[in-house]
């Protein structure tokens, strides 16, 4: 009991113990809890080299553009700088963003010019807010008396859910929380003006809900709660809204009564995110039966095999079900963003490895991809498809709706924070990467441990206990669902039990310094087949290897051979057709894959748009070497034709 109450009292004390990107150590429907941000420290490995990127490269620059595109400026026009707003309505969300990614570099370590940076802009964007708390830079002067009378686009619930995150993750990092505090004070205007017996309030474009929630963790009000449960309930009949309206914006009306994933891919993404923290906090049978629904109709029917999601352009919207074109898709980096941001909290509320596989996809595909590897190009889409003409058009340093970039940003500066978590039964290893833990457990008691790999490039993963309690205690590795097998040793022995891929693996015992737990995926590359009802992927295959998705793209290919003409030539023995080399000197370090497939019998260029089908010479040709590189690695040597399912033959 004394051991357990000095446990407590050690957690609560514990420097950094709230650099989590969220606070769940309170929350009671949580099954398994946050590990700090700043209780990982990324090693030489592959997410080290992308953070890496992101804090020197893509951070900075993407300050300056936020600065010379008039976003910053916004602000201190109403300060009295003599400029004209730029932008469109929701660019305050943008410096927030780049902000919270600011703050969760912060939480990682310390950087004294970065805070000024981020206490001067505090200032600044302070400054702009009026005394009731409202704060926007749109909705003033002229626009003033149009103040939340359009709440299905004017993005002022957004902007301030951004302003929010960005406060909490920097009180988390330095203590500070004025920016916070800002942001606390806008939400107290709300909680005066608006509810049922007052003025209605509308998301328009879900964020609010998570926003609000991770306040009420940080500050105990429990009126944000109520509200975010308020705007998840929606309050659409008295605000007059149409069934397109709540459906496009995926608020307005109950988050219960919904049953399929629709309308646009981000709000849906924040939305269903804001609606598992509230059945985290409250535990509502509802939402979880909602969520599980809406999930199921995600995964088995609206998901690009990257993770990404959103394939209409038109509205940045979801497709029907098995809608899910390849060179039209949208798959919006945010939209994926989003959909990892939900997957980690059905992890964190049920404990089940379905959802941190789809972290782990979308962190190595549809997210990664988003951000050049030198950190300064990103996409809006992700799409799975190019000739080289439209790909000219994917990768750029800025954008007018500028969302995605600062949104990769926050998310690469936060990874640490997703790799473990912990139970009252023990550790979790969601992720995989060369890393050190120094932690506890939920009842307090310190542990320590290094993790050494090759991931993703191989399957060897290596923990080495350096400090541990006495009493024994669980460590859950995941056994991703991609693995076809997966072996794991305690000690150099083999582990009781039978790893099931697809779940957590539970090694419980007591451990000391010095133990070694090893974990062996089997990362054969595979092949993929979609659903037949897709239409685009209708006799392709797609190549996978670990959680890396790979495509042939142009460049790096032999002469001769065109990407979107090619075929393989499959045995159905992938680990003999795919011939894996490591390249340390491409592309950052990657495995390719070699196949030996099949060019067309004729060119593109010299078949008809329509011809007798007996007289076609779209048909197999001469044998070609293809190489395969990964997806997320796409477009980093210029332009380039690619695509991620290819046709394929039958030996
Ligand atoms: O509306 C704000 C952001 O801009 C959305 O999340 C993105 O889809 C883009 O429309
Ligand atoms: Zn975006």
């Amino acid at each position: 009991m004394r051991m357990l109450l000095i446990g407590c009292l050690l957690a609560a004390t514990l420097p950094g113990a709230d650099r989590v990107v969220m606070d769940l150590e309170k929350t009671p429907h949580a099954k398994v809890k946050n590990v700090p941000v700043s209780a990982v420290t990324m090693r030489e490995g592959f997410w080290q080299s992308r953070m890496k990127v992101n804090v020197e490269r893509s951070i900075p620059t993407l300050l300056e553009l936020l600065e010379s595109n008039g976003i910053i400026d916004n602000f201190r026009r109403l300060a009295g700088k003599n400029v004209a707003r730029r932008g469109p309505l929701f660019t305050d969300s943008d410096i927030y963003k780049w902000m919270e990614a600011a703050a969760f570099v912060l939480q990682s370590q310390d950087d004294p010019k970065l805070r000024a940076t981020f206490d001067k802009l505090t200032d600044e964007i302070l400054a702009a807010q009026e005394p009731s708390g409202y704060l926007n830079t749109y909705w003033v002067e002229d626009r003033k008396d149009r103040r939340w009378k359009e709440q299905q686009t004017g993005h002022e619930l957004y902007c301030l859910g951004h302003m929010l995150q960005a406060g909490i993750a920097y009180y988390r990092a330095t203590g500070n929380r004025k920016l916070m505090d800002g942001g606390i004070k806008f939400v107290e205007h709300l909680l005066r003006d608006f509810g049922p017996s007052k003025q209605p309030l509308y998301a328009g474009h879900p964020e609010i809900e998570l926003a609000l929630i991770e306040l009420y963790r940080t500050t105990g009000r429990k009126e944000f709660l109520d509200l975010a449960g308020s705007i998840l309930k929606g309050d659409g009949e008295r605000l007059k809204l149409t069934r397109q309206q709540t459906v496009y914006t995926f608020s307005g009306r109950p988050f219960t009564d919904r049953t399929i994933v629709e309308g646009h891919a981000v709000r849906f993404g924040y939305a269903a995110s804001g609606a598992t923290d509230y059945y985290m906090e409250t535990g509502d049978p509802a939402y979880k039966a909602t969520l599980e629904r809406l999930w199921k109709d995600l995964t088995e029917t609206k998901m690009y095999v990257t993770g990404g999601t959103g394939s209409r352009a038109s509205g940045e919207t979801f497709g029907d079900a098995y809608e899910l074109p390849n060179a039209k898709a949208y798959t919006e980096s945010c939209a994926a963003i989003a959909n990892l941001m939900w997957n980690w909290r059905m992890l964190a509320a049920t404990g089940e490895a379905r959802f941190a596989d789809i972290v782990e996809t979308t962190m190595y595909n549809s997210i990664n991809s988003g951000m050049s590897l030198d950190g300064t190009m990103y996409c809006y889409r992700n799409p799975l498809e190019l000739t080289e003409e439209a790909s000219k058009r994917i990768r750029n340093p800025w954008y007018v709706t500028t969302c995605c970039p600062p949104n990769l940003e926050r998310m690469l500066a936060s990874l640490p924070g997703y790799m473990y978590g912990v139970s009252k039964q023990g550790l979790w290893v969601h992720l995989y990467d060369n890393n050190r833990l120094d932690w506890r457990l939920e009842g307090g008691a310190p542990v320590k441990l290094t993790q050494t790999t090759k991931y993703p490039w191989q399957g060897k993963v290596a923990l080495e206990i350096e400090e541990a309690p006495v009493a024994e205690f669980s460590i859950f590795l995941r056994i991703p669902g991609w693995a076809k097998s997966a072996a794991v040793s305690v000690g150099g022995r083999k582990a009781q039990g039978e790893p099931r891929t697809g779940g957590y693996f539970e090694v419980r015992r007591a451990w000391k310094k010095g133990d070694t737990v090893e974990l062996n995926l089997d990362m054969t590359p595979q092949v993929l087949k979609s659903h037949p009802l897709v239409a685009d992927n209708q006799g392709r295959a797609a190549v996978r290897r670990g959680p890396v998705v790979y495509l042939l793209e142009q460049a790096g290919q032999a002469p001769g051979v065109n990407v979107l003409e090619s075929y393989l030539n499959l045995t159905g023995n992938a680990a003999a057709d795919f011939r894996e080399n490591w390249d340390p000197g491409l592309l950052g370090g990657i495995v390719t894959l070699k196949h030996r497939g099949r060019k067309s019998a004729a060119g593109y260029e010299s078949m008809p748009l329509y011809g007798l089908l007996e007289e076609s010479k779209d048909k197999p040709g001469e044998a070609a070497e293809l190489v395969f590189t990964p997806y997320y690695t796409f477009l980093n040597r210029g332009p380039s034709a690619m695509q991620v399912w290819v046709r394929y033959v039958k030996k």
